[in-house]
């Protein structure tokens, strides 16, 4: 059966995200930081902007080894992670892309795949439009580029998306899938790591194009049957995983247009208890826990605001909810000039209840 699938994934992401908080960065190079709790430069960098890129910091250096490199340019810029803001983000362009799928996957916080197949009527010329479109939609609507790959498998498109980064737009078309594919490097192969490349490196191996020349036994002998097959059929752009309707499931969250403006406390607390209730009913029916607690309005002026805290310990209970919930709005009504519009609760940081009463078990 022949499918159009689509994966997407936004560039350099959470320094974009700064980036469209304060456009006044994108000239500059921009690092955010995981800082650890020793204090100072100590942590690692999660990611940065292409011009920091330039000078050769990447995700996962040290945050001091990012500072040496960048020395020459005062105008860098460090800043810690904000995960809260850049969930509201991936939930805005999630939104987008679901709306243009018929099957929606969600992979991570910036990254999905949708099948199309339906909709452009396995039609090449179509779906590229159609990738051109979800492109324009998202920057127009929340400022954000991403690269985008077009072919008939989820494995093709995760190389096509990241083949011509940033705000990529690469569409493989079934009779292009070998030279497209023999050109490229060994590592682009999902799951190929620097080691695996090195090994094939050694064996005097660069492309996809040289690893082919290795038969599927060899292969298997290798890496085992499992990890060869795969090999043998990626390097040859076979793939037949579906696309699979798959949500967030990293978080969940209820949010409502309030029926007027408003920054009453009671007001708030009867339609928040509501959206506590809501969010309840979707941990319960998923038996899951929550380990942290947010919530987050839309002003008056279209401005958002968000604020969390992490529990103790994970739980289900709707009257914790209730609870932290309201702590939260007490702090955020404390120094709010501008009036509501819209709010939200959400819990985060979620475990299985399976999982917790298999370690009991356990024990
Ligand atoms: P890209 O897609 O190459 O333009 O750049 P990113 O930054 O979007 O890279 P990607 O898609 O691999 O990762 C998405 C986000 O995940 C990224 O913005 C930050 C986070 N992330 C990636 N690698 C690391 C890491 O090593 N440590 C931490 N803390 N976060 C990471
Ligand atoms: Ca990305
Ligand atoms: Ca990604």
């Amino acid at each position: 059966m022949e499918r159009i699938v689509f994966h997407i994934d936004f560039d350099y992401f959470y320094a974009q995200c700064e980036e469209v908080r304060k456009p006044e960065l994108k000239t500059k190079p921009v690092c955010v930081c995981v800082f650890s709790d020793r204090g100072g430069d100590s942590g690692a960098i999660a990611t940065a902007n292409y011009t920091a890129r330039k000078y050769g910091v990447k995700s996962g250096i040290p945050i001091s080894f990012a500072k040496k490199r960048l020395e020459q340019r005062d105008d860098a810029v460090f800043l810690p992670v904000d995960f809260d803001y850049y969930s509201e983000m991936t939930e805005k362009a999630m939104k987008i892309m679901k709306k243009n799928a018929d099957i929606f996957e969600y992979v991570g916080r910036d990254e999905a795949y949708i099948d199309v197949t339906k909709r452009v009527g396995k039609d090449f010329t179509k779906a590229t439009q159609l990738a051109q479109q979800i492109k324009n939609e998202i920057k127009n609507k929340i400022k954000l580029s991403c690269s985008i790959g077009v072919s008939s498998n989820k494995l093709i498109s995760k190389i096509a998306s990241d083949y011509q980064k940033p705000d990529g737009l690469t569409v493989i078309e079934p009779n292009k899938v070998k030279e497209f594919l023999e050109s490229l490097k060994i590592r682009v192969i999902p799951g190929i790591g620097k080691k695996t490349e090195e090994r094939f490196n050694e064996m005097g191996m660069e492309t996809i194009k040289d690893l082919k020349k290795i038969d599927v036994f060899t292969l298997n002998k290798e890496f085992g049957r499992k990890n060869g097959t795969y090999i043998y059929n990626a390097i040859r752009g076979i793939d037949n995983e579906s696309v699979k309707e798959k949500e967030d499931s990293t978080q969940y969250s209820k949010m409502t247009t309030l029926k007027k403006d408003s920054k009453n406390y009671e007001f708030l607390l009867e339609n928040l208890k509501e959206l506590c209730k809501q969010v309840h009913d979707v941990i319960i029916k998923n038996d899951k826990m929550f380990k942290s607690i947010g919530i987050y309005f839309v002003q008056s002026d279209l401005t958002n605001k968000s604020k969390s805290r992490m529990l103790r310990n994970s739980t289900n209970n709707l009257e914790e909810l209730e609870k932290n919930s309201k702590q939260l709005l007490l702090e955020a009504l404390e120094n709010q000039t501008i009036t509501i519009r819209r709010l939200g609760v959400k819990v985060a940081d979620l475990s299985e209840i399976k999982g917790q009463s298999d370690i009991t078990n356990y024990f």
